[in-house]
This record gives C-alpha cells, structure tokens and sequence, in this order.
C-alpha cells in the first residue's frame, strides 16, 4: 500500500522505483571480516598496530573462526542484498601446524572458500602488513632494512596467489588490497627513499604472474595514523600515481583525507584516468575513526557520484569500520544496511537535476534537491527489505543473538 504511493510520487518526478529497486539488489558490497573481532585475527598474538585503533570492550566478541564464520552469518541474514566476504591475511586458519606470514598459501584459507561457496559468495582479500614483530620501526615494504622488505614483499606476493585462489573457487574475481601503515612519528629528513623502496616493493610483488580478470590489486592510500603523524609513505599522491601507471586499482578510504576533503568529490576524477576505482566506506569521527557507517551526507553523496557516473561495474564497494563498543554484530548491519541505503537513495535521483545544472538554473536545483529529502524514501526501503525477506526490524534479533550466543562467550 505505502510502496504504491510512494511509487506513484516518485514517478510522477520522474524516477522509476522497479528499475532502482532491479539496480540495488545486483549491487555488491564488499562486507569486511574485522568487525567481528576487532581487527585481531587468528594468526598472532600481536596487538592491534599500524596506527589504527579499534577502541571499546563490549562483551562477546569472536575469538574463533568458528565464532567469527556464526556472526557473519548472522549479520549477513540481517544485510539485504548482494554480498562479498572481504578478509584479511591474518584471519588464516591453522589447524596444528603455523607458518609465518611470508609462507601462507591457499590452504590455509580452505575453510573460508568453503564457507565462502556454501553461501553462494565471492571472497575480497587483504594482505595484513601490521599486528606483526617483522613490522620493524613502523615500516614493512618500505624498509631500509632488506630482511624486512624482503618479508613483506614474500607476503605480498603469497597473497596474489591466495587472491587467485579465492577468485578460481568462488568463480568471483577477488579484489586484493594493498594498504601499509609505514610512517613517521616526526619530521623525517628523507622524504623521498622510503616512497622509492615502497614503489620497487610494489613492482617485486605484481611481478608475480596472475589472471588480471581474476584478481585486481588495489593500492590504499593514507594521511596519517596514530603515532606516524609527521609522514605517511603511501600518500594519495604516491598510490593515485603508482595505480594509474601500472594499470591497477587506487583505493579511497573516506577516513584517508584532511577533515574538510571529501572522497565524493575525488571519484569522478579518478573515474576519468583509471579503469577502475575501489572505496573503503567508513565514518571518520575527527580522524579516521573507523565509526559504524551511517546514511549521512556523505556517505549518500558518495554513493550519487558512483549512480550518477554510471560506474557501478567499475567500482569495487567494501566497508571498513571497526567499532569495538556496541555490539559487534549490530555494528555490522547497519553499516551494511546503511551503504545499501545510500545506493538506493541515489538510485531515486531524478536525472533532471543534471539538466537543471547544465542551464544554469541553480535556483531550481536547490530547490528541487531539497523536496527530494522529504520523498517517501523509507517507504522504497521497506519494499526492498521485504523483497529481499530481510526483517526490517533487525534489533530484536541482535539481542536475541546476544542472549543466546555472544553472552554464553567467555
Ligand atoms: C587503515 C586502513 C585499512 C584497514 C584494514 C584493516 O587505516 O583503512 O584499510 O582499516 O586493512
Ligand atoms: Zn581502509
């Protein structure tokens, strides 16, 4: 009844609900495996570093892989919508024997690709450059020391093969991003050596032969993290660069700029130069917070600037927060709800609005965006959930989950 109404008034501005609602559902959303234990993995011992910081306690948290594989489960049965899984290399699974990161292959994500098809999913993989005692002096792939480089680049490489493995078992190509936290805590007097060993790095980790249909390496860049506030070497600069020129995929974290930058403004330049472009969509909270993502203003201009450049099969969407102080699973889908949220939002922009802009009628731009806030949107959201047999109500769930799972936990 209410999807009627609000299908009537959409299209009576021009806006077909069906053809937004066909879109979203075939939309993929890369959901990332580190809010369900606060980036720890399973491969060490090692606290969180790299300059980022999960912060919060709340009760329950994975600790297993069998834990974390039963939450996203259960936050996945919440997120409308199509779905990839996007794990990190120290999220590998060692049943007796361990090896270092510089020797993992395929088989120890085994459990994973079967998880991974069982639920009918593609996988997304990251190599895990922090939380390690080769992490030496805040630097991996751009160390001075050879040891260390050497380590790092071996990773690196492992984990094209683990890439191409994910994208053969799955039948989904894998996107591998690349994103280390080397920096400095102050004012370095060499500026330009730690960028030229991180770029050779690079160059000795895509030599590794791989089905550029299958995989695509993306390269993350940064502005700072927590104690490397002076220089961070994976600048924008540095990845944009180093991406267009080889040929792979720059990736842009909204948490990775100055505070008044914003990433919606970057994408269609970047669209303009490079085949395809890759977003960590997170909530900076005065820095790169890794808050919970929400339907907020920039998130839904982000996600107009992907509908409205009409680059949906060019941009790889994943997520990337970590909130450790809520409920874990709770965190997950609404962030997941929310990025789907925003895609819908943009879906129902009416393409008049381009028009308004090329004739330079700005008063009417401004004031036909602003009736489009007031458009029966929730109604066109609530028809999408129950489409996708996803309960609009997913708190109640989450509690239920927390009593009878996560609460059991010790
Ligand atoms: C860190 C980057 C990076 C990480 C993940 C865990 O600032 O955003 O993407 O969040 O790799
Ligand atoms: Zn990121």
């Amino acid at each position: 009844m209410s999807y009627q109404s609000a299908k009537e008034k959409y299209s009576r501005i021009g806006v077909d609900t069906e053809k937004a609602l066909n879109t979203l559902k075939d939309i993929s959303v890369s959901i990332h495996c580190w809010q369900g234990d606060d980036v720890g993995g399973f491969d060490s011992a090692d606290a969180l570093s790299g300059g980022i910081q999960a912060t919060g306690n709340y009760p329950g948290k994975a600790t297993t892989p069998e834990e974390l594989m039963a939450d996203i489960d259960k936050a996945f049965s919440l997120i409308p919508g199509k779905k990839k899984l996007n794990l990190h290399a120290c999220y590998a699974i060692f049943d007796g024997e361990h090896v270092d990161r510089d020797k993992i292959s395929p088989k120890h994500f085994e459990k994973w690709v079967k998880f991974a098809k069982e639920r009918n999913m593609g996988l997304d993989f990251n190599p895990t450059f922090f939380s390690h005692p080769m992490v030496k002096n805040n630097l991996t792939l751009s160390s001075p020391d050879e040891t260390v480089r050497k380590f790092w680049v071996e990773h690196g490489k492992r984990c094209i093969e683990i890439s191409e493995y994910f994208a053969n078992e799955t039948g989904v190509p894998c996107v591998m991003n690349i994103w280390i936290p080397d920096g400095y805590k102050d004012i370095p007097a060499d500026r330009l050596g730690p960028r030229a060993r991180f770029k050779k790095s690079l160059d000795e980790i895509l030599s590794v032969p791989y089905d550029k249909t299958k995989v695509f390496p993306c390269l993350e860049s940064k502005v700072f993290g927590i104690g490397l506030e002076s220089y961070t070497v994976g600048s924008s600069e540095f990845c944009l660069t180093y991406a267009a020129k080889k040929g792979i995929t720059p990736l842009m974290d909204n948490g990775h700029y100055h505070p008044t930058e914003v990433v919606s403004d970057k994408i269609s330049s970047v669209l303009l130069f490079n085949e395809t472009l890759a977003l960590h969509i997170t909530r900076p909270v005065r820095w790169d917070s890794d808050h919970v993502v929400l339907f907020d203003d920039e998130t839904r201009e982000i996600a107009k600037e992907i509908i409205r450049a009409d680059a949906l099969d060019r941009v790889f969407i994943a997520t990337d927060y970590f909130d450790a102080s809520i409920n874990r699973i709770s965190a997950w889908i609404t962030g997941g709800r929310s990025v789907q949220k925003t895609l819908l939002y943009a879906l129902l922009e009416p393409s008049s609005l381009k028009e308004l802009q090329d004739s330079s009628d700005f008063t009417s731009l401004m004031v036909r965006s602003e009736e489009l806030k007031t458009m029966p949107f929730g109604d066109i959201w609530e028809e999408y959930l129950n489409r996708e047999n996803v309960s609009v109500d997913y708190l109640s769930e989450v509690k239920a989950y927390e009593k009878n799972v996560l609460e059991e936990r010790k």
